[in-house]
């Protein structure tokens, strides 16, 4: 090879590598609303609501919303739902939603327990583009308007992002208690729902299965990796907890290292299973905490407990 060709090779290379660095982002969010204020309201029946647009306009099938693991708490949906544009499915086996059109959307009608809880599973190439695609959840009343949100008119919405870069940041709102729904009856008082972005965890790195042994002394060592779009060094150590629940130990060492060998930087950090409140039995353990910029951030892996007997 001469070294013409070789400077040919090294600039493809160099393209393919950033290709593979953002043709496809993606991050998935475990959403929670709290929806006990909405039980016997007056502006019922209310329904779900999901839409994504398309910045484009002309639907470039740039951008992916999937919405699994729907529970109602102890509501139900009720009728059948109503789609638009490039949406499949529906909250029982998962819902699809692509921007294949402007507008692609999903409502169903449904009586409200005490929360609503689904996966977000986002997959979209970012673009360039002055209007970016965008997504959004909200709760409409029984005259098919959205209920009053501090997200304010003309949306108000629950939960909103922009595919604008590699993490699209989710945005929360709670209810606005200043307003009172279209349907009817009082303002609406809703808590800023929960959305928890899910890193990529591994206990004892390099290791199968992650046995831990609830009676001993020792120390646990948990990585977070970081993938495309998600850099490790964006997480606020001191907010970390880990455990049976996730709320038990703080990291007793922390540092950035590239555990997986891919070239990215992840965190590692090792708990005392002392205070990680594992018990023999247990098969997973669960990391929480905040990045930098407050975005709450969850994380779960399988362990085995051994010398239980
Ligand atoms: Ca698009
Ligand atoms: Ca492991
Ligand atoms: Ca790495």
């Amino acid at each position: 090879m001469n070294n013409q060709m070789r400077g040919r090779l090294s600039r493809l290379v160099v393209v393919l590598v950033c290709m593979g660095n953002t043709a496809i982002a993606g991050a998935v969010y475990d959403i929670t609303i709290d929806t006990s204020s909405l039980a016997g309201h007056a502006a019922q029946p209310f329904s779900l609501a999901f839409q994504l647009t398309d910045g484009s306009g002309v639907g470039n099938l740039s951008s992916n919303v999937r919405v699994t693991n729907l529970d109602l708490g102890n509501g139900s949906s009720v009728g059948t739902s109503m789609a638009l544009g490039g949406t499949t499915g529906d909250l029982s086996v998962g819902l699809n939603l692509s921007d294949s059109t402007f507008l692609n959307a999903f409502i169903q009608r449904f009586t409200p327990g005490n929360f609503v809880k689904f996966r977000l599973n986002l997959v979209f190439t970012p673009e360039a583009s002055e209007t970016p695609d965008h997504f959004s959840f909200s709760i409409l009343d029984n005259s098919g308007v959205s209920i009053p949100t501090r997200a304010g008119t003309p949306v108000d919405v629950l939960g909103s992002l922009d595919f604008v870069q590699d993490l699209p940041v989710l945005q929360v709102f709670a209810g606005d208690t200043s307003r009172s729904p279209v349907g009817g009856g009082g303002p609406i008082d809703l808590v800023t729902p929960i959305a928890e972005l899910l890193v990529v965890m591994d206990i004892k790195p390099g290791e199968t299965p992650n046995s831990i042994n609830p009676r001993q002394n020792g120390r646990v060592p948990v990585a977070i990796l970081s993938v495309s779009g998600f850099h490790a060094r964006s997480i606020s150590v001191n907010t970390i907890r880990f455990g049976r629940t996730g709320t038990e130990a703080s990291p007793s060492q922390s540092a950035l290292t590239d555990v997986n060998r891919d070239g990215k930087l992840d965190l590692l950090l090792h708990f005392r299973t002392q205070e990680s409140g594992i018990r023999c039995g247990d098969i997973t353990a669960v990391l929480t905490g905040t990045t930098t910029s407050g975005m709450a951030i969850k994380g779960a892996d399988r362990i085995r407990t051994v010398s239980c007997r």
